[in-house]
């Protein structure tokens, strides 16, 4: 049964505008006594049709997966094979991740003895009282299409339905097939056509020209319409009609964490980043919009500062989106349809409207104005230890257009939403459908498969280092070459900040010692001793190339050291934990105790009730 499998995977592929691809690029693989003798067997009977990786960590090969089919804009992706128990829950966080940024990757755990012979196999959760329970089942409310194979002929459909789903724009996220470890081993007689070359056509659907044609009524009808562009812009191959579209009408276009890269940062239309991390550019124009246009967006709770930044009494949503479920959020008008084809027929609908030349001016001076704030916490000069905003203006300032900036969690989201100056689509990644710590090594390392020709520079906070650091080996292993910015503020400095917004004085979030075992992990006021964490060391005994710098200008000669390097290089650089980013003009609602004994907390909620006040329904 694995060998059939194995052998069907390697025949799928998938064609768009006439472009045909391989669907799997290969097979990340842990292997135990779930999937060696099984799925490992067949990988390695087949291994010139299906290459396979080796990976130290399970959840790390699932983020490697999803990251190389975001950069391949889902049009190609990895499998993933573990064995059965740990192996397989180690699955579970990569899937959500997977599912919730809609990204496919095909996950093929082990499972207990479908013979019920070896009973507890081990590993094996015992149920009482369920017989049809294993640990695998944690990963059906993670995963778009989920199946058990206890009789080999199984595969046949589930297979077929597995790609329909990975294949599927507006379904697509994680496809677990559980594989039971004798299933895998059994002979079975498959019929000769499961093998032959499939291509899955990935479509560019278009609604009904009558709705296109309401759609163009509402945007004319508009004062202030502006459009919010999505990661469904940019796996459309969009960004190019949105351009055109921004450029013909003058409707301006602010950006979501996914969408981010839709326009180049300099261009006259561009508002950057939207929402509760976005910037004053931006989140002016939401304020004061009727109309929004959400292209490719799945309206993240972050892209509307938790309903604050749509502001005008009047607002209106149109929706234009592959999924019926996100065309219909904020009781928008659905345009279902592939983004770039409905771009198209949308301007055409248009026909000449153009919104009037003084908004069109307003958002040009929003843009440079903007930039002008970018460049100020660039450059600020600060010290002892620089600030954060200057390491990120460091590496964009040496970085080349096309190369991939990747994070994931901490404060560097935030701040590169707002600050990078994006100059190509597929130049910023940053996972935060599911802002996982530990996403950005491992999601570097897809990254860098997908596009080898491409620099990726990962920046990855200290606490996400701590918490996955493991695919160094593998990038090593394989030849993929990060370089990683290592940004040291010993501890979750994201989280302080918030912590401290809610009136806790970053309780539990800083990495020091305990002082005299007193009350817990102290807060930032009456903090222990620093602890003796050494990550350049841990790097380095990884094999990773590791520069230690302390200054901006340390880190500009350590990145030019690092394209000359011929490994993934690690580069350390602590930084000022208390220098932070503003927000600009936005808000997100993370609740406050309503009653407390602290007096931070009691003057905190009222903060918070206040800001509450703004949010929305957009009924
Ligand atoms: C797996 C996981 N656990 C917890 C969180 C909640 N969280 C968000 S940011 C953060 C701290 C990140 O620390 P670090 O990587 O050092 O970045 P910094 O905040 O210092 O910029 C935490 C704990 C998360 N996003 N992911
Ligand atoms: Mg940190």
């Amino acid at each position: 049964m694995a060998q059939a499998l194995v052998r069907f995977l390697a025949n799928q592929y998938v064609e768009r505008d006439g472009r045909e691809q391989r669907f799997f690029a290969g097979c990340f693989g842990i292997f135990g006594h779930g999937n060696v003798a099984g799925v490992g067997q067949a990988l390695q009977q087949y291994a010139d049709a299906m290459p396979y990786y080796q990976a130290r960590n399970e959840q790390a090969m699932v983020h490697a997966a999803s990251a190389y089919a975001r950069q391949k804009n889902r049009l190609q992706t990895l499998a993933c094979t573990t064995s059965i128990g740990p192996g397989a829950t180690n699955l579970v966080t990569g899937a959500a991740l997977a599912t919730i940024n809609r990204l496919p990757v095909l996950l093929l755990p082990g499972d207990i003895f479908a013979s019920r012979g070896p009973d507890p196999v081990l590993q094996q959760l015992e149920a009482a009282h369920d017989g049809t329970l294993s640990v695998n089942d944690c990963l059906r409310p993670v995963s778009r299409y989920f199946d058990r194979i206890v009789r080999p002929e199984q595969i046949v459909p589930a297979a077929l339905a597995a790609m329909r789903v990975l294949t599927n724009q507006a379904e697509t996220g994680a496809v677990t097939l559980a594989l039971p470890q004798d299933v895998q081993a059994e002979a079975c007689d498959y019929p000769e056509e499961f093998f032959d070359q499939r291509v899955w056509r990935v479509g560019r659907p278009v609604p009904e020209a009558e709705l296109v044609e309401d759609a163009a009524i509402l945007i004319r009808g508009a004062d202030r319409p502006m459009i919010v562009s999505g990661g469904g812009t940019i796996y459309s191959e969009a960004t190019e009609a949105l351009k055109r579209l921004a450029e013909r009408t003058g409707i301006p276009v602010a950006e979501t964490q996914a969408g981010k890269g839709s326009m180049p940062y300099d261009h006259p239309l561009a508002l950057g980043a939207v929402g509760a991390t976005g910037t004053s550019a931006a989140n002016r124009a939401a304020r004061e919009s009727d109309l929004v246009l959400g292209v490719g967006t799945r309206w993240s709770d972050f892209t509307t500062a938790s309903k604050t930044a749509f502001q005008n009494p009047n607002v209106r949503f149109v929706n234009i989106n592959v999924a019926d479920f996100d065309a219909h959020k904020h009781v928008g008008f659905a345009l279902v349809g592939d983004a770039h084809a409905t771009l198209g027929v949308l301007e055409g609908a248009l026909g000449g409207y153009e919104v009037d030349a003084e908004y069109r001016e307003q958002s040009k001076r929003a843009n440079s104005d903007w930039d002008r704030e970018v460049e100020r916490l660039y450059t600020l000069a600060h010290g002892p230890l620089p600030a954060q905003s200057e390491v990120l203006g460091t590496v964009n300032s040496f970085s080349g257009p096309e190369d991939v900036v990747v994070c994931a969690a901490g404060s560097m989201p935030g701040d590169l939403h707002k600050l990078w100056r994006t100059r190509d689509p597929k130049g910023y990644h940053v996972e935060y459908g599911y802002s996982t710590m530990g996403y950005e090594i491992a999601g570097g390392l897809g990254i860098k498969m997908a596009a080898p020709e491409r620099e990726v520079y990962v920046m990855c906070g200290d606490g996400s280092y701590l918490m996955m650091n493991s695919e160094i080996v593998t990038s090593l292993q394989e030849g993929y070459k990060l370089t990683i910015v290592l940004v040291d503020n010993s501890g979750f400095s994201s989280i302080g900040a918030l912590s401290r917004s809610v009136g806790s004085q970053g309780f539990g979030t800083h990495y020091r010692y305990r002082k005299n075992g007193t009350i817990g992990l102290d807060s930032e006021e009456n903090p222990g001793e620093v602890l003796p964490v050494d990550l350049a060391a841990n790097a380095a005994s990884l094999g990773a190339h590791v520069m230690r710098t302390s200054s901006v200008d340390e880190l500009r000669d350590a990145l030019k050291k690092a394209t000359a390097a011929d490994r993934t290089v690690v580069i350390h650089i602590p930084v000022d934990r208390y220098e932070g980013v503003p927000d600009y003009e936005s808000f997100w609602d993370v609740p406050v105790a309503e009653v407390s004994e602290m007096d931070t907390v009691v003057a905190a909620r009222k903060v918070y009730a206040q800001n509450r006040r703004s949010e929305r329904r957009y009924l």
